[in-house]
């Protein structure tokens, strides 16, 4: 005979599989859908007001959690009851599914402005569940290799009965001896039922958290720059097909960070705070964040992993609050050397202090392109700053600020293997012709960009088949932080060629032909290409 601890376990798995299966749509549904959530907040709304002063009194800030806490209790025991009652006789299994899923379908309905859709979470959560308990008693119920006696599958859910209260084998072998009941098809069925609802739970919540957040975003108004950008002087774009646009679109923006689920930070409740070695700790919210007088810039942000000639940068007009400001307020004491900055999921990045302090629009960004800031890219907040590689400078999601000094403490990537300080080497790339191309022989124009951070390009050289370097010609920019779009017109002749392109800096520098890779602090390197002519 199946136990009772054994129905109940089959009842509890039942369940969470029915409410994972419901957070899971209702990730996709909409966040208020899920119906432990509306149950909640039926009680809440039909509670008398001394019994929420009591709730608030008692747990505070937690009252919210107790409220879920005691809605799953309760679940627990019913689910629990169901299972207990399937092993008997699967129907009534179902019939109290069947019960649980009317409560949630009406919590759902009975909310303020709810659709006929969200009752998808609660109908397809207890299907769910109704398939996971009829899986799992049928596990319990039917030995290992036997078909279910009596009928094929589908079609005889209960065990044969016998009179009423008379304890008889669930199940019997085909040659009528009865079937011992096996603990571990209970224990691994059980364990499978466990991992599939975390997993569709887990999954749930990930895209609840992003469809909050991304309401949260969408509700924000940006307002208009104290210092707006430097207008964009005419003839910052070449418009020529193929080569990297002065503006990057946050579509196409590259992203590199270590967040395998995006990080949702919810505006309401992010707080930025400035601390260490300072004279006064600040603590500021998004919305203190926002009434700051805000800075506009054209910023290009590279990666350090960005090979000689790869994808990893891109240009974009941020908005946002100079660090500068705050740090001033809140008074750097002498010593200090670092800062160091944390992100919501935990990264951090180290930041040369004399650097967001030297006049640089360094900023807490919140707007990127005249649109808030994209949750891939920090929303609600993240830093830019002008010269140095995303992983000392750029952190997302940023949350906290420690003033610090470089020898006492270490960012994220430093002790993996990268500089601990990281300005950005002068590059270039060959956007046109591509890598590789055939090109039929005549004029053709080769173009691309080129980068000096925060010093600025002056000039870029192509030379073909390492003949003389010839000049191309550079497009505006608005100040030295953006690439510089370049081009050169070529007259170009039947056969292979090798195309390769050189930048100078504003100091004069010219980048190094020797070749060095990514790590430890950024690759260098002529951009080399070759394509065929004819
Ligand atoms: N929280 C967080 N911020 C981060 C990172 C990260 O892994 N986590 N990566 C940094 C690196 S290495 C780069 S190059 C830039 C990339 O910014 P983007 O994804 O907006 O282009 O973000 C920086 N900020
Ligand atoms: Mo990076």
């Amino acid at each position: 005979m199946v136990p009772g601890w054994a129905g109940a376990l089959a009842g509890l798995v039942a369940g969470c599989v029915a409410l994972g299966v419901a957070q899971l749509v209702a990730g996709i549904v909409g966040p208020g859908t899920f119906p432990v959530v509306a149950v909640g907040d039926v009680a809440v709304d039909l509670a008398p007001p001394p019994v929420k002063d009591f709730a608030i009194e008692t747990f505070g800030e937690n009252d919210k959690a107790v409220l879920i806490g005691g809605v799953l209790v309760v679940l627990a025991l019913v689910a629990t009851a169901i299972g207990i009652l399937a092993r008997r006789r699967l129907v009534l299994g179902y019939a109290g599914l069947a019960a649980f899923g009317v409560v949630g379908v009406l919590a759902v309905l009975t909310r303020p402005g709810s659709r006929p859709l969200d009752v998808l979470p609660t109908v397809v959560g207890v299907l769910a569940g109704a398939w996971a308990l009829r899986w799992l008693i049928r596990r319990i119920t039917t030995p290992s290799g036997q078909p279910v006696p009596g009928g094929t599958a589908g079609e005889r859910e209960e065990p044969p009965q016998g009179a009423a209260g008379v304890e008889r084998p669930a199940v019997m072998r085909a040659g009528g001896e009865p079937y011992a009941f096996d603990r571990r098809r209970l224990l691994t069925g059980a364990a499978g039922g466990v991992v599939i609802a975390g997993a569709a739970a887990v999954l749930g919540r990930e895209l609840t958290g992003r469809a909050m957040v991304d309401s949260a975003r969408v509700a924000v108004k940006l307002p208009a720059p104290a210092v707006p950008a430097r207008p964009l002087p005419p003839g910052v774009d070449f418009g020529i097909n193929g080569l990297s646009p002065f503006v990057t679109a946050n579509q196409g923006f590259y992203r590199v960070d270590t967040a395998l689920v995006v990080p949702q930070v919810d505006p309401e409740t992010w707080t930025l705070r400035i601390h260490g070695m300072v004279d006064r700790p600040i603590e500021l919210t998004y919305a203190d964040l926002l009434r700051r007088p805000l800075t506009e810039a054209d910023v290009t942000l590279a990666c350090v992993s960005n090979e000689v000639g790869g994808p990893y940068v891109g240009n974009a007009r941020w908005l946002g609050v100079r660090m500068a400001d705050l740090l001033r307020e809140a008074g750097i004491q002498s010593g200090a050397d670092m800062l160091l900055s944390t992100s919501h999921d935990g990264f951090t990045c180290g930041t040369p202090v004399d650097v967001v302090t030297d006049g640089r629009d360094a900023l807490f960004a919140i707007a990127m392109n005249g649109e808030v800031l994209p949750v891939d890219h920090g929303f609600p907040v993240r830093q830019v700053v002008p010269g140095l590689y995303g992983y000392v400078s750029a952190t997302k999601w940023v949350v906290d600020v420690k003033v610090t000094r470089f020898d006492r403490d270490e960012a994220y990537w430093t002790p993996r293997g990268w500089a601990a300080q990281a300005p950005i080497k002068t590059q270039s790339r060959i956007d046109l012709p591509g890598s590789g191309a055939s090109l039929e022989p005549g004029r053709t124009t080769i173009a691309g960009v080129a980068w000096a951070q925060h010093t600025g390009i002056d000039a870029v050289e192509v030379r073909v088949d390492r003949g003389a370097w010839q000049r191309a010609r550079l497009a505006q920019v608005p100040g030295p932080d953006t690439w510089r779009q370049w081009a050169l017109d070529w007259d170009a002749p039947a056969g292979r060629h090798t195309i390769e392109v050189r930048a100078t800096d504003a100091a004069g520098r010219t980048q190094t032909e020797r070749q060095a890779p990514p790590a430890p602090d950024g690759a260098t390197g002529w951009h080399t290409i070759t394509v065929k002519v004819g």
